[in-house]
């Protein structure tokens, strides 16, 4: 891996003999308590792991190192002729600190580009699988398949000391990501185009590459591509799909199987399957009205429908941002240049104008505003990639960047394995009465 992976041990020894200190002179000193309500409800709050590569402010969104994404989309380098940031060089920001250089980023593209080969077994796998096999499914067991390929894995059982564990998980994280790329549109060229695949472009960076083995060569796609990929990557540590792999790791699992762990959480609904839902909900109701371009009058009406029913309303609320989600607005303004007159993009923009006062008026909704997913979908349908069910595999490619930086992150702090304490109801009735109550 060269200057990167020899950068990145010189950064993260320093930070390591940091740590080492703060544990020593304020170990004791407290972050928080933690109330019943937060432990039955989720875990809200409560600051219990450390990410490097990003932090979630509530009412700013998400910065990786310090930058927003307004300020990434200005000041990461771009391909040749190009207008979004290479999600490359948002790779290196979490995993070195510090902003790229041109050279590092296409030292990183020509690196993953290098590294794309993937075992024909993988989609000997996939071949097995029926083709009516969710896209996330596939994804998550060709993932599982390539574990076989884990250099960490191969080198613990063969005894190796704990001081090297980051260096092979480096080494397995770049081959991961560089590979994610393949797998991906494997699975949606066999799903989608009648298995007609598209052979790798080792000259494009990392996302164009992806674009075309797709099947989408146009400058649009290409762009759309490097800023979806660069904003869905992280979203600081406790999401699902961070907090599984994260966790998996703790137990010394391989990149590879942390990695599939993750991308089992993010094909959940409530998480990165909400980009599928999204379409599936604005199509269910041009469906139901007979029109692609429903007004603000009928939207409310189907949004107020739809809570009625039970049901959520997908794209909408999150657990920690508390205004806009920047990466909706990044999506805005992508859409706003490169598809304005878009029926489905319009109709995301009326959803967005009137959906906030709906669900803020029911008084339970913490965050009545758009996230992520709510304007993803609308992008990838103009630009022709109508099959929905696939976006939440386009998430998990970008969500690898973050996770997979965050754990060699890990590795390289020596962090232990995971394992806070859990007690039962009838310990809490007797925690409220004052009892003392036997802990394991
Ligand atoms: N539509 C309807 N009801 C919603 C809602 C929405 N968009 N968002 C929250 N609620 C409801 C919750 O279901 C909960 O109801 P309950 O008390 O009857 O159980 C109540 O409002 C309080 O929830 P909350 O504290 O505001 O949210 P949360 O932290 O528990 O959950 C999230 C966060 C994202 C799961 C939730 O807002 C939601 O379900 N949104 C829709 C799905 C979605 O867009 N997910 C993607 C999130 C981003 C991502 O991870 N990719």
């Amino acid at each position: 891996m060269g200057f990167v992976k020899d950068r990145f041990k010189v950064k993260a020894d320093s930070v390591a003999a940091e740590i080492k200190q703060i544990i020593a002179e304020h170990g004791n000193k407290v972050l928080g308590e933690t109330t019943i309500a937060q432990a039955y409800q989720g875990m809200r709050g409560i600051i219990g792991l450390i990410t490097e590569t990003s932090l979630l402010d509530a009412e700013d969104g998400i910065r990786f190192r310090g930058y927003s994404i307004p300020e990434l989309r200005e000041k990461l380098p771009k391909a040749p002729g190009g207008t979004e940031p290479l999600p490359e060089g948002l790779f290196y920001l979490m995993l070195i600190g510090e902003l790229p250089s041109e050279e590092d980023v296409e030292h990183l593209s020509a690196t993953f580009a290098r590294k794309s080969h993937v075992p024909n077994y993988v989609f000997d796998v996939i071949e097995k699988l029926p083709i009516s096999t969710h896209p996330m499914t596939q994804f998550s067991i060709a993932i599982t398949a390539l574990q076989k390929e884990s250099i960490f894995a191969k080198e613990y059982a063969n005894g190796i000391n704990k001081k090297e564990y980051w260096s092979y998980i480096f080494e397995d994280c770049m081959n991961l990501i560089a590979r994610l790329p393949r797998i991906a549109a494997y699975i949606y060229r066999r799903k989608y185009k009648n298995g007609d695949h598209i052979q790798p472009n080792g000259m494009l960076d990392w996302a164009g590459n992806f674009a075309h083995m797709l099947g989408y060569d146009n400058k649009g796609f290409y762009a759309l591509m490097r800023l979806y990929l660069t904003i869905h990557a992280d979203h600081e540590g406790g999401n699902v799909s961070a907090h599984a792999t994260h966790l998996v790791g703790s137990a010394l699992s391989d990149p590879y199987l942390c990695f599939a762990s993750g991308m089992n959480g993010l094909a959940g609904p409530l998480h990165g399957l909400a980009n599928q839902e999204v379409v599936k909900w604005i199509e269910d109701m041009c469906q139901e009205l007979n029109t692609n371009a429903p007004n603000k009058d009928q939207i409310s009406d189907y949004i107020k429908k739809t809570l009625t029913e039970g049901k959520v309303v997908p794209g909408y609320g999150h657990a920690v941002l508390r205004k806009t989600d920047p990466r909706f607005t990044a999506q805005m303004e992508f859409a706003k240049t490169h598809c304005p007159d878009d029926p489905m993009v319009q109709t995301v923009w009326n959803v967005y104008a009137v959906a906030p006062e709906i669900l803020g008026a029911t008084g339970k909704i913490k965050n009545p505003f758009p996230n992520v997913d709510a304007h993803s979908g609308a992008l990838l349908k103009h630009f022709g990639l109508i099959e929905e069910e696939f976006y939440t595999v386009i998430f998990g490619v970008s969500r690898a960047l973050g996770v997979l930086a965050g754990l060699c992150w890990d590795r390289a702090l020596g962090f232990p394995i995971e394992r806070p304490k859990s007690v039962d109801t009838h310990w809490i009735k007797a925690f409220i009465k004052g009892e003392a109550v036997k802990e394991d």
